[in-house]
Formats: structure tokens, sequence, C-alpha cells
């Protein structure tokens, strides 16, 4: 059976956003203030340096017990025995994906849009990653916000889990669980921070609707 997954506080790495620390340390930092899942998500690097940081990243995420899933790569996502891979629209065709990981894989999808995520839960996804919802300076091809508007829509028209991306701080995270998703992934609120434990716990509060916003 795959596990129950909770998508709430969703990080997604960026080795060069962390201004010099060590992505590792930051990212265990976040997992001990509350992350509940980590997307290993990094461009412009060779195959042998993300398998290596993808081992490490296994090594890490398996001593807290929460999912390590793998941006794009299905081959490291497999040489690792990660938990899950995350696709988008010029990837593997999510079919191709998930008869190459088996069942038990979690499969997550980004859709922009209600017909991408049809798409996406028709071809056997079972989340989506949806955004960017605002502004991001972390992605420079992630095109137009879709807005709270465009983001509730998208969960209105799916049954499988909902994720939010893209520009999404503390002080936007109640509007943002207002639509109804099911949690929130951030690459720069973490780990562009000074403090990823500290930020990782304020944003975990937000969303349990514990934080004085
Ligand atoms: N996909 C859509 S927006 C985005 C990705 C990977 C970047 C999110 O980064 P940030 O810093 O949380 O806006
Ligand atoms: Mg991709």
């Amino acid at each position: 059976m795959k596990p129950k997954v909770d998508y709430s506080l969703y990080l997604v790495t960026d080795r060069l956003i962390t201004k010099g620390r060590d992505l590792l340390q930051a990212v265990e930092e976040a997992i001990r203030g509350g992350v509940t899942l980590v997307q290993l998500r990094e461009k412009s690097i060779s195959s042998r340096d993300f398998y290596t940081l993808a081992l490490e990243m296994k090594a890490l995420t398996q001593k807290y017990r929460i999912p390590l899933i793998i941006n794009d790569r299905l081959d490291i996502m497999l040489a690792v025995d990660a938990d899950g891979l995350h696709v988008g629209e010029d990837d593997l065709p999510l079919a191709t994906a998930r008869r190459l990981l088996g069942p038990e894989k979690i499969l997550g999808y980004s859709a922009g849009n209600i017909t991408e995520a049809l798409r996406g839960q028709e071809e056997g996804a079972d989340y989506l990653g949806s955004g960017p919802v605002y502004l991001t300076g972390s992605k420079a091809d992630a095109g137009e916000p879709i807005g709270l508007t465009g983001l509730q829509a998208i969960k209105e028209s799916v049954k499988i889990p909902v994720v939010a991306i893209g520009g999404i701080d503390l002080a936007r995270i109640p509007k943002v669980r207002e639509t109804g998703v099911d949690g929130i992934a951030v690459i720069s609120a973490i780990l562009g921070q000074p403090d990823p434990k500290e930020t990782s716990r304020a944003l975990a509060e937000a969303w349990r609707g514990k934080a004085n916003l």
C-alpha cells in the first residue's frame, strides 16, 4: 500500500539559493522545523553530482522518515530508490513514468490550469503541483501567475491532492489555505532565509492556523 503523504509543507530544493550554506544542512534544519516532504530539484548539475546529492538526501529524509521526491530524473529516482518523481509538461509522459515507477511510488505533476490538472489526474498522478500562484524569482520560465482564483479552480476540478507553489511566504499562507489546497511548496521562503528551522516552524504553524499573522 502506498503510504498516506502529508503534503502540507513541501520543500523544493535549489542549492544555488542557500547563500553559500550547505544544502543538506539547510534541508535538515528545515525538516527539524516541520517540513513534511522534500523534492530534490537541481538544474545545471552533472548526472553524477545529482546522483551523489540524491543519495545523501535519501539518507537524510530516511533519518526523519519523510518522503523524498526527485524532480524530472527518473533514472536518478530509481538509482537511489527515492519515494517518488515529479514531472512537468516537458518531461517524460506521466503514463510512461508510472509504468517505469510501478504503482507504489509517488508521482507528482505540474499543472498550471484545469486542462493540465485533469490530464494529470487521468494519467496517474498522485498529486499536482499548481502555480505559480504569485510571481516567483526562483523559476525563470514559471509563466504568468495563476492567482488564488486559478489555484482554487484547479483544486475544485480534481480529487487528487493539490500543492500550491510559486511566491508563497508566511504572510500569504492564510489566503492560500482558504482555497482548500492540501499544502504549500516553497523554495525561497525556506532556503533563502537565514534560519531554515525557525522559518519552517513558522510556516508550519501558519498552515495549521496557529500563528499570529
Ligand atoms: N514551479 C513553479 S513556481 C516554482 C516552481 C519550481 C518556484 C517556486 O519557488 P519560490 O521561491 O517558492 O517562489
Ligand atoms: Mg521538469
